[in-house]
């Protein structure tokens, strides 16, 4: 059993590889498929982006295809980087100057105001079959200091407060059962089956 991630993020492809052997599922992504074209994110939301990149996929390979779109979402900036979160420093992803960036722009926000949400939308297409669309959500605070060197992304400014450690300090395992990611792919599970059947 094979299922196809439309991402090149190797950090996504080294958490949906994690979660998806232990359903007995073997993962591949776009870095396994070099000569498929980068989709184009330009959707004005998480669901218009990951149903970009899964339904172009799907339609090219002619078989089900599951995308992820993600980021982070700061209160106290209004929301960003959001949709945005991957290319919020400038193009290509640059995750240190992410990290800096976000913390420049946090510069003197006391800790009470730093609250933020990791969100993920996945989508799951097939050729000729209506999309399966799950979402989840993960409530934390942006750090001062970096902090954990698991994980990728913003990890190691994500303090998660029942963890009293960032998302870089917690096991590949103990991410995968609480994050953003984690809970989205915990409810497609529930339907992808008979979804896939019908
Ligand atoms: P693909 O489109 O190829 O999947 P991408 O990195 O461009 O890769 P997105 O457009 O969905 O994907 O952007 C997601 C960004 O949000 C990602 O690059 C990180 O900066 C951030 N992000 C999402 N999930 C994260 C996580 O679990 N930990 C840390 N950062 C995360
Ligand atoms: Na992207």
């Amino acid at each position: 059993k094979t299922i196809v991630i439309a991402t090149r993020n190797p950090g996504k492809a080294k958490e949906f590889t994690k979660i998806f052997a232990e359903k007995g599922y073997h993962v591949k992504t776009l870095l396994d498929y070099p000569e498929l074209p980068d989709v184009e994110e330009t959707g004005k939301t998480f669901e218009e982006n990951a149903r970009l990149k899964a339904e172009t996929i799907a339609e090219i390979l002619k078989q089900p295809v599951l995308a992820d779109d993600s980021g982070l979402i700061v209160d106290v900036l209004d929301g960003r980087p959001g949709i945005f979160s991957a290319r919020f420093a400038g193009e290509p992803t640059n995750n240190a100057a992410n990290n800096a960036k976000l913390l420049h722009e946090l510069t003197g926000v006391p800790k009470e105001k730093r609250t933020a949400t990791f969100h993920c939308t996945l989508v799951f297409a097939a050729p000729d079959k209506e999309s399966l669309v799950v979402e989840g959500d993960w409530l934390g605070e942006i750090g001062t200091i970096p902090r954990g060197d698991h994980g990728f992304g913003y990890d190691p400014l994500f303090f998660v407060p029942e963890e009293q450690k960032t998302a870089a300090e917690l096991s590949d395992e103990r991410k995968n059962e609480i994050s953003h990611r984690g809970r989205a792919v915990a409810k497609l599970r529930d339907q992808w089956e008979n979804w896939l059947k019908n």
